[in-house]
């Protein structure tokens, strides 16, 4: 494979403040130590960070790769680290959440009160049957009960499967199935753009019929009228009457914590296997090192919903397994005004804020007028997660949420890592906008070619992970060959993970995320980043949110075609097609020129925020529109195409 075209110039530096440098968490002999004997390294961090009831003397068994064994001789408790043992330490009084829900509403939680939910929480599962491997499928707003189901599953070493509450019957029932869940842990409803919406109707669809669900417990939340079936629970019946005591079991640090599906913008969702020990280790020493963390003081909000691996392991276990103060909020960003997100940071004033970058660029649309009318001046760190970030919103985010002065850390990692894989250190690295830069310590990352063979410094290819990591995936559920081939088969002499994105480094060997590898064009044999192009277009005055896609072309092989939103000032623009097409001819080369550009009110996303690009490939290669299920709103598909068609 040629390299892929390193077109985009970005020369702004921000070294760390040496305050900020002196106090921080993570100083550069982490590094060192890494380097200097990465296993051993992985050893002392899960010794300092968790508790181990019984201690490891094997820190990784990869005889039986890819599916490895790292601490498998330790035993632990996953909820006993991330709740008993803060109150045993003295910390029960701290605030483990700030929870707040959309129309207001507001709970604190303390690391006490959280333990002594989730210890009642377990009593009420382990009468219901649930222990040890069985699968518990949890479908909940984002709010307080979801914690606690996700950490009771824990405790009793069973195996949470969260569905993000905005996925349909179907998709819950497919999920349900193939894990074989015996129980559903969901709600009456949940707030959402000033209205309640249903949840208990979706589960009642996806559980009917031939099942293998015998109970559902039902959290009081939207207080909508619901039907009831003989296998319904009320959660507050059944949890509130256990006993909150219960001793948490040590298991081997090898048994499975969740199963998480992928959202996938292709193929069937694979149920991605996580286990204990390696997981929670690394998503705590991440969480820590990363994002800088002093517990005492700091107040982390990690944007995601439960329902994906950003909130598995930053709203939940990283936080609680640090003894962090999180806040946790249930609904979106602009309800009941677009300044809600400002006004929780200045309420519970935030000091480490973690979103993703299709949020930014939303507000960004918006303007820094709303942002303006609150107090963000708590906020020390900010974190960027899901997809590349461009250059301009980077800085817009730094400048206009962090007041010019806080950093970025921009951290590339998959629901397959667990944990946060490649990232600055905020007192360490001299940050790059738009690049996630270097590989966390302990962690083996390269850039290869099609051949695995690793390319040079300004040079493109596809990201691998040379070495197994603690927070590693450990299998795709009930279907091991799917887990080696998808991800183990492309390079399987060198034995490398194929993380599916491609990346280049640049001149200084940083790194820099080109985005999926089947978003990557070939124009002319010329490979482009379809997140190269689109960051060229956010970077014109005009455009607030841009979707590139290679369609097939007679004589390129592929051309580019653009699909943009317009900031609303620039609604008139006059001819913005060519403006802008010209705009990337000189921001990137003539190249890089899209053959079509589209101005469209809205873009294809999956409910995480992910465009769907082969939607839009569709569209532009004339084809049928494929299948829109997991789209968040399946009406902007017909509006996109009708316009395309309408167009000359
Ligand atoms: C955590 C999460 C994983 C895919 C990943 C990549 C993209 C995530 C990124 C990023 C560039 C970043 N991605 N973080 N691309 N820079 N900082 O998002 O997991 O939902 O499984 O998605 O997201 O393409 O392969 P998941």
């Amino acid at each position: 494979m040629t390299s892929i075209d390193n077109l985009l110039h970005e020369d702004r530096r921000f070294p760390p403040g040496p305050e900020f440098a002196a106090a921080a968490i993570a100083q550069p002999r982490l590094y060192e130590e890494a380097a200097s004997d990465r296993l051993a390294f992985w050893a002392d961090q899960s010794r300092r960070l968790l508790h181990w009831n019984e201690p490891f003397t094997e820190v990784l068994d990869w005889s039986a790769a890819p599916v490895a064994k790292w601490f498998g001789d330790g035993k632990l408790n996953v909820a006993y680290n991330c709740l008993d043992r803060h109150v045993l330490a003295g910390h029960g009084d701290r605030v483990a959440y700030h929870w707040e829900g959309e129309p207001g509403d507001a709970r604190t939680v303390t690391y006490a009160e959280l333990t002594s939910e989730v210890k009642k929480a377990a009593n009420a599962l382990a009468a219901l049957g649930v222990g040890q491997g069985d699968r518990v499928a949890i479908y909940l707003p984002n709010i307080p009960e979801a914690v606690v189901a996700m950490l009771a599953v824990a405790r009793l070493g069973a195996i949470h499967s969260v569905v993000f509450g905005g996925f349909s019957a179907e998709s819950l029932r497919a999920r349900i199935d193939d894990a074989q869940a015996r129980l559903v842990i969901t709600a009456d409803g949940g707030w959402r753009k000033g209205k309640v919406f249903p949840l208990k109707p979706t589960v009642d669809a996806a559980v009917a019929g031939e099942s293998p669900v015998e109970h559902v417990l039902v959290v009081r939340r939207g207080e909508n009228e619901v039907e009831w079936t003989d296998k319904d629970l009320w959660w507050h019946d059944v949890v509130d009457a256990a006993s909150n005591e219960h001793e948490a079991e040590a298991f081997e640090a090898e048994n499975p914590l969740f199963i998480l599906y992928t959202s996938g913008t292709t193929g069937k969702p694979k149920g991605i296997l996580h286990t204990s020990g390696g997981y929670l280790t690394q998503v705590a020493f991440t969480h820590e090192n990363v994002f800088d963390l002093h517990p005492e003081t700091d107040v982390f909000w990690c944007t995601a919903d439960v329902g994906w691996i950003t909130g598995h392991s930053y709203a939940v276990y990283g936080p609680l397994a640090n003894g962090a103060t999180s806040v946790m909020y249930e609904g979106t960003p602009d309800t009941p005004h677009p300044g809600r997100w400002w006004e929780l940071i200045e309420k519970y004033k935030v000091s480490i804020f973690y979103t993703a970058p299709t949020a930014i660029r939303s507000f960004m649309k918006l303007g820094g007028a709303i942002p303006a009318k609150f107090d963000l001046t708590s906020l020390r760190v900010l974190g960027s997660v899901g997809e590349p970030i461009n250059p301009e919103a980077w800085v817009w985010y730094r400048d206009i949420i962090g007041g010019g002065k806080t950093p970025i850390v921009d951290t590339w990692w998959q629901t397959e890592t667990g944990a946060i894989m490649v990232s600055a250190l905020p007192g360490i690295t001299t940050l790059k906008p738009g690049s996630a830069q270097v590989p966390v310590p302990g962690i083996s990352i390269a850039i290869v070619d099609d051949d695995g063979t690793p390319v040079g410094k300004d040079e493109g290819g596809l990201l691998v992970i040379t070495e197994p990591w603690p927070a590693m995936l450990r299998g795709i559920w009930g279907d091991m060959d799917r887990y080696a081939e998808t991800y183990w088969s492309k390079f399987a002499d060198q034995g490398y993970y194929f993380a599916g994105d491609g990346a280049r480094y640049d001149r200084d060997g940083d790194i820099w995320l080109m985005g999926r590898v089947d978003d990557v064009m070939n124009v002319s044999g010329h490979r482009l980043s379809t997140a190269e192009i689109e960051s060229a277009l956010v970077g014109h005055a005009a455009v607030a949110e841009a979707a590139v896609v290679g369609a097939h072309d007679e004589t390129t092989g592929q051309a580019v075609v653009a699909f943009v939103i317009l900031r609303s000032e620039y609604a008139e623009l006059e001819d913005a097609s060519t403006e802008l097409r010209a705009h990337v001819a000189t921001a990137i080369g003539a190249i890089a020129r899209p053959r079509e550009l589209y101005v469209v009110a809205e873009l294809p996303k999956t409910r995480s925020g992910k465009i769907m690009r082969r939607l839009l490939q569709d569209i532009a290669e004339g084809r049928d529109i494929g299948d829109t299920t997991t789209l968040a709103d399946t009406s902007v598909m017909s509006i996109i195409s009708d316009k395309y068609a309408a167009s000359p």
